[in-house]
């Protein structure tokens, strides 16, 4: 039977809590949605602080043999399928496999289900991705660079995504209605054009009253504010 040591990533960051999931993860957009996620399960949890600059953590040997793809967050399930320990990195597939779970915030059957995938994909495929590039054009090393149009494209790509959020929340409190892993990982990508990206007024966001007052109940939630502070410092 495998163990949570079978794990190399245990070696560098020893588990505290041998019987409960480990979090391998920063205070990013990526990151946070999965703190997030456990707050509102009200899961017990190790978090493990990953350096995605200088120290690049996620550039070693140990956390490789757990991610691949060298990103942020992972995690480790010591009570996984057959109640053995199970690796896992994605976000949209660690919401997934906590949200059945626990089931909770991803129905388990019918149409509600499909939906809540369908935004979560299109979460992970597009805002993602597209407010990503706005950070790094707009805000971090892609700021150097003269030609206006990568920016653009990507000014105006948020802003379109935003405008398909903002209809899809017009008479709904939640993206699909109930709240749900479309909302956890929707949440801190929009909270992240204002609060690391100061990008707000290039992507238009003070026009979008329902995607803003969706923010708003999403901050609003005391799980929330706690998933964001994980990792609360370095560990
Ligand atoms: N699709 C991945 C994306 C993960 C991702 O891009 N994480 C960022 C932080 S938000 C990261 O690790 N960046 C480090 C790098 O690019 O080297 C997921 O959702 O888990």
């Amino acid at each position: 039977m495998t163990q949570l040591a079978d794990f190399p990533i245990t070696r560098r960051w020893p588990p505290r809590r041998e019987n409960v999931i480990q979090l391998y993860s920063l205070g990013t957009p990526n990151g946070v949605k999965v703190s997030i996620m456990l707050e509102e399960l009200g899961v017990d949890y190790d978090v493990h602080r990953i350096s995605i600059g200088d120290p690049e953590d996620q550039l070693t040997p140990e956390y490789l043999s757990l991610n691949p793809n060298n990103k942020i967050p992972a995690m480790i399930d010591p009570d996984g399928p057959g109640g053995e320990p199970m690796g896992l990195w994605e976000s949209g597939a660690i919401l997934t496999y906590l949200g059945d779970k626990y089931d909770r915030f991803l129905p388990q059957s019918g149409a509600a289900r499909w939906h809540t995938l369908q935004w979560l994909f299109w979460q992970m495929g597009g805002v993602g991705p597209m407010f990503g590039q706005v950070g790094f054009f707009h805000r971090y090393k892609g700021k150097e660079i003269e030609d206006p149009r990568p920016r653009q494209r990507y000014y105006n790509e948020a802003r379109r995504l935003l405008g398909v959020l903002d209809r899809q929340l017009q008479g709904r409190d939640w993206i699909t209605g109930d709240y749900s892993i479309a909302d956890i990982a929707t949440g801190p990508w929009v909270r992240t054009i204002s609060r690391f990206y100061e990008a707000e007024a290039q992507v238009g966001l003070a026009d979008f009253t329902a995607v803003n007052a969706w923010l708003d109940r999403f901050e609003a939630r005391p799980a929330v504010e706690r998933g964001w502070q994980q990792p609360r410092n370095p560990e």
